[in-house]
C-alpha cells in the first residue's frame, strides 16, 4: 500500500540560530501549532542570527546529504519541502538534488530565496549566492521574496517607491521562470510611512492580489521567516492564496503588536510564544484585493 502521511510531513530546510527568533525557531513552532510534521534538514548552527554584530557558524553542508541518504533508505515521502536561509551556493544544489529527487506531482515546493533585507545582502552572502539562487527558484511552487531579494533575483537596483503596474511586471517576470505563485512581502506604499504591502500572483488563474497591513513602525528579524511558515502551513491545509495572505499578515500584526509595547531588544523577534494559539482563531482581517 502507498504510504500515506497521517499528518503531512514538512520537509524544512533552514539554519538553526539559538538566540533571535529567526529561521527552524520559528518555523518549526508555527507549522506543528497548524498541525504539521516538521522534518528539519539543518543546514547551519548559529550562535544567533546574522543581524546581531558577531556569531559562531558551524557549516552543516557536509552532514547534509549524509541526512538525506538516511531519508532515503527510511523511504520518507514528504508533502511539503520549506526551503529558507542557506548557508553557500554548494548547499543550493544539495538542496536543488533533494527535492527533485523525493517531490512527486502532489508535493508543494515552496522557496523563500533568503538573500538579504533593506537593500543589501545578509553578512556571509556575496553575487556568487544570488546567482545560485536565480536557478534555484525556477524549482518553486511557490516563492516570498522580500523586496530586496526581488531585486536581487531580477538583477535589477534596489528601490522602494512602485507603483502597482511595475509590481505587477516584476511579479509576472519571476513566476516566468518557474514558479506558479509568487509573493513579494514588505513593499512600503507610496505615501503612507504605516502601511506595509504585500502583493502576489498566481499563474493559475492569470491573479494578482495585494493586502496591505497597519504594521507597527519596528523592525524584527524573523518576520519573514514567519510569514512564509504560516502561507506553508496555510496552502497546505488547502486555504485559496487570497486567504493565505490574509492569514499571514494578520498573523504577523498580532505578533507585533503583542511585542512592541515592551522595552525590548528587537533583535530576539517578536514574541511568537504569545501568539501561537491565534493560529487556530478564524481570519478576522479582509484586507485581499484583485489588482
Ligand atoms: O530570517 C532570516 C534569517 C535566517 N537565518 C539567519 C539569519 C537571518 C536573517 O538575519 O541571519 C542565520
Amino acid at each position: 500500500m502507498k504510504c500515506i502521511n497521517r499528518v503531512k510531513k514538512v520537509a524544512a530546510v533552514h539554519d538553526i540560530s539559538c538566540m533571535g527568533r529567526v529561521s527552524l525557531t520559528v518555523v518549526i513552532p508555527i507549522l506543528s501549532t497548524m498541525g504539521f510534521q516538521v522534518c528539519p534538514l539543518p543546514t547551519a548552527v548559529l550562535s544567533n542570527h546574522t543581524q546581531y554584530p558577531s556569531f559562531s557558524f558551524l557549516d552543516l553542508t557536509d552532514e547534509m546529504p549524509r541526512i538525506i541518504e538516511q531519508w532515503k533508505e527510511l523511504d520518507v515521502q514528504f508533502d511539503a519541502f520549506y526551503t529558507g536561509y542557506l548557508g553557500s551556493p554548494d548547499q543550493v544544489h544539495i538542496v536543488s538534488a533533494f527535492i527533485n529527487g523525493f517531490r512527486t506531482d502532489a508535493s508543494l515546493v515552496v522557496i523563500d530565496p533568503v538573500l538579504g533585507d533593506n537593500g543589501k545582502l545578509y553578512a556571509n552572502f556575496d553575487m556568487e549566492m544570488v546567482k545560485e539562487m536565480q536557478q534555484f527558484i525556477a524549482h518553486a511552487d511557490v516563492i516570498t521574496p522580500n523586496l530586496t531579494e526581488l531585486f536581487y533575483l531580477l538583477d535589477l537596483p534596489y528601490k522602494e517607491q512602485l507603483s502597482d503596474e511595475e509590481l505587477k511586471k516584476y511579479l509576472k517576470q519571476l513566476s516566468d521562470r518557474g514558479p506558479e505563485i509568487v509573493i513579494i512581502t514588505s513593499v512600503p506604499v507610496i505615501d503612507d510611512p504605516r502601511v506595509t504591502a504585500v502583493y502576489a500572483y498566481n499563474r493559475e488563474g492569470d491573479k494578482y492580489w495585494k493586502i496591505t497591513c497597519s504594521y507597527l513602525p519596528a523592525h524584527y528579524p524573523g518576520t519573514g521567516d514567519t510569514f512564509t511558515s504560516v502561507i506553508t502551513g496555510a496552502l497546505l491545509q488547502g486555504d485559496s492564496l487570497p486567504v493565505a495572505l490574509d492569514r499571514a499578515a494578520q498573523f504577523i500584526l498580532q505578533g507585533i503588536r503583542a511585542t512592541f509595547g515592551y522595552e525590548y531588544d528587537n533583535r530576539e523577534g517578536i514574541l511568537l510564544e504569545k501568539v501561537l494559539h491565534n493560529l487556530d482563531m478564524p481570519i478576522q482581517s479582509n484586507s485581499y484585493e484583485l489588482i
